[in-house]
């Protein structure tokens, strides 16, 4: 079996937009592929966070993932903490002193993020090279995440590749994306031109999975749309209702084609009761779950096992690298 691993920062609540890039891809693949998926807890702090609320964040965050349907009793599944294996910031030191200044610069995250807050953090801007780190780590072939994470992947890919040369050897694997066809990079509901994000400032922006039926039917109903009221598909002239479209096809497992087919000669109106019917059919499974797990020792036990897994797995590969670089005795 090929190896493939992601990752979702417990930066807040999931949204639907890590669902469509993230989780959603996890359950289409986690038959097929042995697949490492764990919570990012130390990329998470390259922003500042309460640690009481990051805490909750990666329970939750975990929790989630189980109520959407991955599975923890398949053989292949891992499901780990970042932080609790220390190999992870061990290997990107090493990484770090393969990496560009000039490279890192152009990370589009880094660039966007750093705009933010003019104390921004040294850790927001190696933080591509941990995350390359996760992935090198595992020799893992594939990667699902939406489209902006793409040029990470990249810089994991050029890593990987520069490492093996520089050293002569085949150290590490070189690892692929996998983007999704439809829903790489849901939008913003209020601002279609950015993406959906789940520490975003406004609420009204973003649909998180653990929102309650009104709150989604509220933020659906008042997402940025246009005037034109004829429903297709044009991301580039209407951004807003194609956003929409996208996500019922999402979650209806409906093409972008059949969904516009459904709904021709409706009005946007009808169209948003039914993609709100919808979603909260959908989140009320996951949210039932979610409560029946969050206390839980599944959580534990799952993460327990991750843990020791890939711990292993970790350290053997951190050895090879290390004597490779030349460090130690
Ligand atoms: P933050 O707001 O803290 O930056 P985020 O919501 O942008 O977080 P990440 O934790 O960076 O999300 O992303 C987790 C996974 O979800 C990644 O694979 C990422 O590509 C994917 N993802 C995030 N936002 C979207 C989106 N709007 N559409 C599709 N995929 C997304
Ligand atoms: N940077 C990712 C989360 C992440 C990740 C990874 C994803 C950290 N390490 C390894 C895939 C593979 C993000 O979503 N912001």
């Amino acid at each position: 079996m090929d190896r493939l691993l992601t990752g979702l920062q417990p930066s807040g609540t999931l949204t639907i937009g890590n669902y469509s890039g993230g989780i959603n891809q996890v359950l289409n693949y986690q038959k097929n592929y042995e697949t490492f998926l764990f919570v990012p807890d130390m990329h998470a702090t390259t922003v500042t966070q309460d640690p009481e609320a990051l805490r909750r964040n990666i329970r939750n965050a975990v929790a989630v993932y189980l109520a959407c349907g991955v599975d923890v009793n398949l053989p292949n599944m891992h499901l780990y903490i970042q932080s609790e294996n220390l190999y992870h910031a061990n290997l990107s030191w090493i990484l770090e002193c393969h990496a560009y200044f000039g490279e890192m610069s152009r990370m589009h995250q880094f660039k966007e993020k750093s705009k933010k807050n003019e104390n921004f953090t040294c850790g927001l801007y190696t933080y591509p090279i941990l995350m390359a780190s996760d992935i090198l780590l595992y020799d893992a072939k594939y990667v699902p995440t939406g489209i902006d994470q793409k040029q990470h992947v990249e810089l994991a890919r050029n890593l990987a590749l520069r490492f093996n040369n520089r050293y002569k050897g085949e150290y590490f694997v070189c690892p692929e994306s996998i983007i999704p066809k439809v829903g790489a990079s849901i939008k913003d509901l209020q601002n279609p031109a950015k993406k959906m994000s789940k520490s975003c400032e406004n609420p009204k922006s973003s649909i998180f999975l653990l929102d309650p039926e009104n709150v989604v039917r509220k933020k659906i109903m008042s997402a940025v749309t246009d005037s034109e009221g004829k429903i297709y598909y044009d991301e580039e002239n209407k951004a807003g209702l194609s956003n929409l479209i996208t996500i019922y096809s999402i979650f209806s497992g409906l093409s972008i084609e059949q969904v516009v087919a459904k709904f021709d000669g409706a009005g946007y109106g009808d169209f948003k009761k039914d993609l709100a019917n919808l979603l909260c059919e959908r989140l009320v499974v996951i949210q039932d779950k979610y409560n029946q797990i969050i206390n839980s020792s599944i959580i534990d036990d799952a993460l327990d096992a991750g843990r020791e897994f890939t711990t292993k797995i970790a350290k053997e590969k951190y050895e090879q690298i290390r004597k490779a670089v030349g460090y130690g005795r």
